[in-house]
C-alpha cells in the first residue's frame, strides 16, 4: 500500500477531504432544498382541504424511515488512511464516498485491539532490524493469540522462513510479505467459490439462509443486508423463520421497517419455520422477489433439531423453486475466537454451508478467526460486521480486511 506518510498520499487524501466536504455541502443544501419544497406543497394540501386529517402523513410517507446520511468527519490520521486503502484499490479521487470512508475507518478501529495484539508487538520487537528465526517464533505466538488458527499460522511462518532463507528482510518489507501470505489465505476459499463479491443474480430467486448458534448476530446482519439489498435496488423480502425465539419476529419487522422491507411471519406458538419459509417463497415468486432473506433459530432443544430444521426449510425450497440460487451463510461472532471456529466446524459437518460472515468486528481482539475460518473450514467469507448500526456491514475485502488488521499506526 502507498505510504500514508509520503506528502503525495497527504496531499491526495486532502484533495478527496475537500470534495467530500464539498459535495456534502452541495448535497445537505438540495435535501433543505427538497425539504422546503415538500413542506410548501403539504402547506397548499393542507389549505385545500379544509378536514385536515392524517391522510396528509400517508402523502408525505418515508421521512421516519430515512436512514440518515453519514456525516464527513474530520481529516485525520483514519480518513488519510481510508483514502489510502481506497486509492490503492483504483479509486479515483472522485470515486470516493463517505460511507467508504466512514467503514473503513470502523473496521480499523474495530481491529484495534486484534492489531494491538501482534502488530504493535511485532513492530517494537523488530524496530528496523531484519527479521530473525526468533522474531518468527514470536511472531507465531502473535498469530496464535490473535485466534489465526494453527493451521494458517504454520502456513505463514514456514512461507516467512522460506522467504527468510532467500533474502533478508527488514521490519517493513516483512510486514509486507505477511499481509500477502494472510490475504492469500483468506482469498483461497472465495477464489474457489468462483464469485468474488456475492451479489443477487438478476433474473432469479435468490434465498440467502442466515444460520448460526444464539446469539451471533444473525437476526441483526439479516436486518443490516435487507437495507444494503433494497438500497441496491434488489426487491427484498424477509421471511422470519426462528418461530422458537417469541421476541424475533418483532426484532425482524423493526429491521424490515428501517429498510423498507416487508416480514413474512407467522406469529401463532409452535410455527412451522418451513411452513414459513413456504409461505415467504408463494409471496416472493408473486412480488418477482429477487433476494428473499430467511433468518433461522439460534438455539432449539436440541443441537439435532437445528439441523433437522435447516434440512426441512432447504427441502422446502428445493421442492418450490429447484431453479433458486440458496446461500446458506453462517454467521459467526468474531470475538468468541476458537468457540466460533468449533462451532463452523461443526455446522459446516451438518449443514451445507456456502459461506460465512463474521460479525462483531468492533472491539474485539480476536479479528485474526476469520483467517482460520478461511483456512480450516474452507468458507468464503462474504460479509463482514463491525458494529450494530444498519450500515455496519459490507460485502468482505480481504485486501481492506488485512491491510486493517495490520495498519501500523
Ligand atoms: N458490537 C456489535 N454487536 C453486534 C453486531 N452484530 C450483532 N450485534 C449484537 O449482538 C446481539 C445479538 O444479535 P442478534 O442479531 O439478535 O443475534 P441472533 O444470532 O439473531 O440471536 P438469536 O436469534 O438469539 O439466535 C445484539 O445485541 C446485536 O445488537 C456487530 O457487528 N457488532
Ligand atoms: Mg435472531
Amino acid at each position: 500500500m502507498t505510504n500514508i506518510d509520503s506528502d503525495n498520499s497527504r496531499e491526495w487524501a486532502a484533495q478527496a477531504y475537500a470534495l467530500l466536504k464539498k459535495r456534502q455541502e452541495e448535497q445537505k443544501q438540495e435535501l433543505q432544498k427538497q425539504e422546503e419544497q415538500k413542506q410548501e406543497l403539504q402547506k397548499q394540501e393542507e389549505q385545500k382541504q379544509e378536514l385536515i386529517d392524517n391522510t396528509n402523513k400517508e402523502k408525505f410517507p418515508g421521512q421516519s424511515k430515512t436512514i440518515a446520511e453519514t456525516e464527513l468527519g474530520e481529516f485525520d490520521d483514519n480518513f488519510t488512511w481510508s483514502a489510502m486503502v481506497l486509492a490503492a484499490q483504483g479509486k479515483k479521487i472522485n470515486q470516493i464516498s463517505i460511507d467508504e470512508i466512514d467503514w473503513l475507518t470502523k473496521l480499523r478501529r474495530g481491529l484495534e485491539e486484534t492489531r494491538k495484539g501482534f502488530v504493535t508487538e511485532l513492530l517494537d520487537k523488530l524496530g528496523d532490524d531484519p527479521l530473525t528465526p526468533e522474531s518468527l517464533d514470536d511472531l507465531e505466538t502473535l498469530l496464535i493469540r490473535a485466534d489465526v488458527g494453527i493451521d494458517s499460522t504454520d502456513k505463514v511462518i514456514n512461507s516467512l522462513r522460506t522467504k527468510l532463507n532467500e533474502e533478508v528482510l527488514g521490519g517493513e518489507a516483512g510486514i509486507k510479505f505477511l499481509k500477502k501470505e494472510l490475504k492469500l489465505i483468506i482469498d483461497k476459499p472465495i477464489k474457489n467459490s468462483g464469485t468474488d463479491i456475492l451479489v443477487p443474480q438478476k433474473g432469479k430467486l435468490n434465498v440467502w439462509l442466515l444460520v448460526g448458534v444464539n446469539g451471533v448476530g444473525k437476526t441483526t446482519t439479516l436486518g443490516k443486508l435487507a437495507y444494503l439489498s433494497s438500497k441496491s435496488n434488489y426487491k427484498t423480502l424477509i421471511a422470519a423463520a426462528d418461530t422458537f425465539r417469541a421476541a424475533a419476529v418483532e426484532q425482524l419487522k423493526v429491521w424490515g421497517d428501517r429498510s423498507n422491507v416487508d416480514v413474512i411471519s407467522n406469529q401463532s406458538k409452535n410455527a412451522d419455520p418451513a411452513a414459513v419459509v413456504f409461505d415467504a417463497i408463494n409471496s416472493a415468486k408473486k412480488r418477482n422477489v429477487d433476494l428473499l432473506l430467511v433468518d433461522t433459530a439460534g438455539r432449539l432443544q436440541t443441537k439435532n433439531n437445528l439441523m433437522d430444521e435447516l434440512a426441512k426449510i432447504k427441502k422446502i425450497i428445493d421442492k418450490k423453486v429447484p431453479d433458486a440460487i440458496v446461500e446458506s451463510l453462517l454467521v459467526l461472532d468474531a470475538s468468541q475466537g476458537q468457540n466460533g471456529l468449533k462451532q463452523a466446524k461443526s455446522f459446516a459437518k451438518s449443514a451445507d454451508l456456502s459461506g460465512a460472515i463474521i460479525t462483531k468486528l468492533d472491539g474485539t481482539s480476536r479479528g485474526g478467526v476469520s483467517l482460520a475460518v478461511s483456512e480450516e473450514v474452507n468458507l468464503p467469507i462474504r460479509f463482514i460486521g463491525a458494529g450494530e448500526g444498519i450500515k455496519d456491514l459490507r460485502p468482505f475485502n480481504s485486501y481492506e480486511f488485512v491491510e486493517a488488521m495490520l495498519a501500523d499506526k
